[in-house]
């Protein structure tokens, strides 16, 4: 592999790609054509006429350009990337991707939600896949994970159940992309290994304000192998440079409506900008004899590593940057797979990943039309590969000489296994022993202190998100007896949270007590992660005649920390100020809302009308029932009603320094929960 400035990917893809503007257009056996705007006829008002070869080929390719969406995961955006560990991770694993600090990797990360249709809306509450493919020189691994590091069952054999339940109810295909119906909540208060990760879609996770902002894991425990064949159990952790933050519940159904792209947007513009979004890869790492010292079994998904417990390393970081060339050829046909898998990382007996083993590469099958689609140019692995393998579906390699088998004798029994000193993959011998059962361990079976955990860790604020979202979720809910199973199923998590929804929804509180966990673990909670200004999108309200002295320090300021100002007025065209500066317009109240921004920046402008006022005013009331940093100049603050300008994370005026210093710092901190909305 070559690193530094070539990439090995990029290269390879180059080869299939290509430039149709400027050419000739041509049927696809390379005629060229001489009318593409009328059919062959038999007179001018006659009928078609089937030697048109040209108008088959082309409505024929027509008719076929779809293919099945994702069983889950259908609605999903991806980017291009590099990966490089930061010291050799030698010690625990011979993966040769992470060995060399030196070397970049090229990746490939597709993000998505689980539930809607390919054309759903992009703020569901919803887990987000975060599936990456390795592209390292001894063969593609695929991490192929989650932002929430549980899963809702403990056994593959459920996952059509689970995803039967959550997808639109089959008798009249509602709701789209929500969980928020009686079916998903049947299944969840009949199969209550589910609390863990019910408790996380509740939380702000599940309504991420960017996928470059959420964390991603492998969810499963996988093994490091080293040269020596020791073995170690790993988690795989994401974390976001730019730290993990959500938007509120109301904003996301809102969004859904104002710009159902809005994720794919803002990652595309984030890597067309240059702002590439960078991820730690991080590990929690435990000895094969460290297996049974915990009181959850490391093997359970529904179960995580506490952080505090088990910390974990970081190892190195990715960067995503490059957009596709096109979305069908790369984001659609990609085909990921946790069985993708290169010599130093191993599987763990986890049921829930061992069927997900099985269910990846026959899925293709079907999505991508035939045995195949590892040919498809994004899936090519970018070192050579070899075997017996042939024919079907699209097949591209053209394989020469006679010899399609194994072990052969006139092609020298080639080509040939590799020993494992030599790189060759071999399955971690782990010792297996017992009877053919279908069944669950016993230490599979406390369901609820996790989810305990997770409640107790929560800030005041997610707490009271956590709440509303199971009041909205359930309240949706038809059967009252639904309703009170999961009231009752909750009270096993904590008795303040399930009494408070069972009252918004009028059920009965719960009887008995909760998990009696008291431990948290901080790492868990959003107030905890990172705050950084960089990226924030902030609507810059602003009418004609403004005092530029005083705006134009504040913008240029707010750009020098990679905050992104946009200039949000009545009309399109420019604004100017009192002193002969003009801002160009980028929105107007028609085309942007309040919902899109991080932050408001209230400007004004003495020759704002009316019109202007009453839409200026419910962009920023609506901002701040957002929790959203506000900032006003002295004029601007006329806009700020209800005693708005004393509220947390809202600046007023004052000393222009000392304003922007302030207002990036409130942009920074991302949403303000200690206010008091009215
Ligand atoms: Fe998946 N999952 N899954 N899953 N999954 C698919 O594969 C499956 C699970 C995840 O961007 C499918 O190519 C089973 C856990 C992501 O292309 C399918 C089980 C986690 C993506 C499938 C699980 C995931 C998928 C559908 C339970 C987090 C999107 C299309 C045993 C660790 C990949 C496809 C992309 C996609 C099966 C559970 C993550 C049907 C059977 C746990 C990110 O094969």
């Amino acid at each position: 592999m070559k690193s530094n400035g070539s990439n090995s990917k990029k290269d390879q893809l180059e080869k299939f790609t290509t430039d149709d503007r400027g050419k000739k257009l041509t049927t696809n056996q390379g005629v060229k054509v001489s009318e593409d705007e009328f059919s062959l006829k038999a007179g001018e008002r006659g009928p078609t006429l089937m030697e048109d070869f040209h108008f088959r080929e082309k409505m024929t390719h027509f008719d076929h350009e779809r293919i099945p969406e994702r069983i889950v995961h259908a609605r999903g955006f991806a980017a291009h990337g590099e990966f490089e560990v930061y010291e050799s991770m030698k010690k625990y694993t011979k993966a040769g991707f992470l060995q060399d600090p030196s070397k970049k990797t090229p990746v490939f990360v597709r993000f998505s939600t689980v539930a809607g249709s390919r054309g759903s809306g992009e703020l569901a509450r919803d887990a987000r896949g975060f599936s990456t493919k390795f592209y390292t020189e001894e063969g593609n691994y695929d991490l192929v994970g989650n932002n929430i590091p549980v899963f809702f069952i403990q056994d593959a054999i459920k996952f059509p159940d689970l995803v039967h339940a959550v997808k639109p109810e089959p008798h009249n295909e509602m709701p789209q992309a929500a969980s928020a119906h009686d079916t998903f909540w049947d299944f969840i208060a009949n199969n209550q290994e589910s609390a863990h990760m019910v408790m996380w879609k509740m939380s702000d996770r599940a309504i991420p304000r960017s996928f470059r902002m959420m964390e991603g894991f492998g969810v499963h425990t996988f093994r490091f192998i080293n040269e020596e064949g020791k073995a170690h159990f790993v988690k795989f952790h994401w974390k976001p440079v730019l730290g993990t933050h959500s938007v509120v519940w109301d904003e996301a159904q809102k969004i859904n409506g104002k710009d159902p792209d809005f994720h794919r947007r803002d990652l595309w513009e984030a890597i067309e900008n240059g702002d590439y979004p960078e991820y730690e890869l991080g590990v929690q790492i435990l000895s094969e004899e460290e297996e049974f010292h915990f009181d959850f079994d490391i093997l359970d998904p529904t179960k995580l590593w506490p952080e505090e417990d088990i910390p974990v390393q970081m190892i190195g970081k990715m960067t995503l940057n490059r957009n596709v060339d096109n979305v069908f050829a790369e984001t659609e046909q990609v085909a990921f797979h946790p069985g993708h898998v290169v010599p130093g990382i191993d599987f763990s007996n986890d049921p829930l990943l061992q069927g997900r083993l099985f269910s990846y590469t026959d899925t293709q099958l079907i999505r991508l039309g035939g045995p195949n689609f590892h040919e498809l140019p994004i899936n090519r692995p970018v070192c050579p590969f070899h075997n017996n393998q042939r024919d079907g579906y699209g097949r591209q390699t053209i394989n020469k000489g006679p010899i399609s088998y194994h072990k052969n004798s006139l092609g020298n029994n080639t080509p040939e296994t590799t020993s494992e000193a030599e790189g060759g993959f071999k399955h971690y011998q782990e010792k297996v022993e017992g009877h053919k059962v279908r069944a669950r361990s016993e230490s599979f079976k406390d369901h609820f202190s996790q989810a305990t955990l997770f409640w107790n860790s929560m800030s005041k604020a997610e707490k009271a998100h956590i709440i509303n979202a199971f009041s909205f979720e359930l309240g949706k809910v038809k059967s009252a007896s639904v309703q009170q199973q999961v009231v009752d199923m909750f009270g096993n998590v904590s008795m303040e949270l399930a009494t408070s929804f069972a009252d918004a929804i009028g059920a009965n509180p719960p009887q008995g007590e909760d998990s009696g966990v008291t431990k948290s673990s901080p790492a868990l909670s959003q107030e905890n992660t990172v705050k950084k200004p960089t990226t924030r999108k902030v609507a810059v309200i602003i009418g004609s005649d403004f005092n530029g002295t005083e705006v134009k320090p504040v913008l240029d300021e707010l750009k020098a920390v990679g905050i992104q100002p946009k200039i949000l007025s009545e009309k399109l065209g420019v604004v100017k100020s009192t002193d002969g500066i003009e801002l160009e317009v980028d929105h107007t109240f028609l085309t942007a809302d309040s919902v899109l921004f991080d932050a408001v920046y209230i400007v004004s402008g003495s020759k704002e009308n009316k019109t202007f006022h009453k839409q200026a005013t419910y962009f920023t009331r609506e901002a701040f029932s957002h929790y959203k940093p506000i900032g006003a100049t002295e004029e601007g603050k006329s806009l700020l009603v209800d005693k708005m300008d004393s509220s947390p994370g809202v600046v007023c005026g004052g000393e222009k320094k000392e304003f922007t210093k302030k207002l990036i710092q409130a942009i920074a901190a991302h949403r303000h929960w200690d206010r008091e909305v009215v």
